[in-house]
């Protein structure tokens, strides 16, 4: 396979999403040796190299095609989709699935003491961000004019810096925003990490990997959660054990040799399974439970 048709993916050099994305990678089956310059890192194993960039700048290069895939936040592609969209770049770069990692929401906050009565206090005042296109199309959509400042960075400090009355910025614990003597008001974007794809057509062969690579994160991202369950339950309450199991389809139910009133079930729970449902199955008659973590699932 000649270099041109190895995938190429794009992630976070240094920063929130980095670890994570590349521990997913790993878990896809990914073996890799990095480059000497520690910007590249080339798949031993599979034909995909990772490049390392500033989070910014993933959706440009997935949409020039530089790359083909990249790891990236809500945030950051909706910014970015609608800066696209309004230079009137056709066609853009596709979201193929979200992931668990990255979750934080874009929220207008407000300098304490100042009185916020919702949407229309935000009418003719300054809102500090980084995330300007955004912010604009909540405006719009609730027929509001506010001047949107837009900064690169540090923007909770705007208010103290008298650049702007209120602030529109990503929260995950709200800790940073009560240091800055700021409250969350309303959240305008849920955000997660997402994988996008670039908007140009890919060969077969990495059209292949692609797909390949989708299925392998559905999978690694269903056995975090999953459990294999193991019990032997007396046929008789059968149908409330099942009942019992934390989001298990169809569980196998094999007989026990020896004796015809209890058989063994084994499922697959879709959901952690905690004490609490022991103690339930073993109050309904099951006995040799059995709590086992799945490796990896195919569905
Ligand atoms: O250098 P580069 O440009 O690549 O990195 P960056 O500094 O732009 O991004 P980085 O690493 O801070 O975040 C990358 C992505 O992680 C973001 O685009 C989001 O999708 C996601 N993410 C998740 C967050 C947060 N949580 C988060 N808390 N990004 C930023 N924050 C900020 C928040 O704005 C606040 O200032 O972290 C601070 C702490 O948050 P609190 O609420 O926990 O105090
Ligand atoms: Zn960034």
């Amino acid at each position: 396979m000649d270099k041109s048709s190895r995938l190429k993916v794009a992630l976070q050099k240094s920063g929130r999403l980095t670890d994570n994305s590349l521990d997913l990678l790993v878990r896809c089956g990914l073996k890799y040796s990095r480059g000497k310059d520690q910007l590249m890192c080339y798949g031993e194993n599979m034909p995909l190299d990772v490049l390392f960039v500033r989070d910014d700048d993933i959706p440009d290069l997935v949409q020039q095609d530089v790359c083909d895939l990249g790891i990236v936040g809500l945030n950051v592609i909706e910014e970015k989709r609608l800066a696209f969209k309004a230079r009137g770049i056709d066609p853009l770069f596709e979201q193929l699935m979200v992931l668990d990692f990255g979750k934080c929401r874009l929220s207008i906050a407000v300098p304490d003491g100042v009185e916020y009565e919702g949407i229309p206090s935000l009418r003719g005042k300054r809102i500090a961000t980084t995330y300007p296109n955004i912010l604009a199309r909540y405006l719009r959509q609730n027929d509001v004019q506010a001047e949107i400042v837009t900064l690169s960075g540090a923007v909770e400090i705007a208010p103290r810096l008298g650049r702007a009355d209120f602030i529109c910025d990503l929260v995950s614990t709200g800790s940073t925003l009560i240091a800055n003597h700021l409250w969350e008001a309303d959240t305008i974007l849920e955000s997660q990490a997402a994988i996008i794809s670039t908007p140009v057509p890919v060969e077969a062969d990495k059209q292949d990997w692609i797909h390949r690579m989708s299925m392998r994160i559905d999978g690694v991202q269903q056995v975090k959660e999953s459990k294999y369950i193991m019990l032997h339950a007396p046929r008789a309450k059968l149908a409330e054990i099942k009942k019992l199991l934390p989001g298990s389809e169809s569980p196998t139910i094999v007989p026990l040799d020896g004796t015809s009133d209890k058989v063994a079930v084994h499922a697959v729970c879709r959901e952690n399974v905690f004490w609490e449902t022991l103690e339930s199955l073993k109050s309904a008659g099951a006995s040799a439970i059995l709590v086992l973590p799945v490796e990896k699932m195919l569905a």
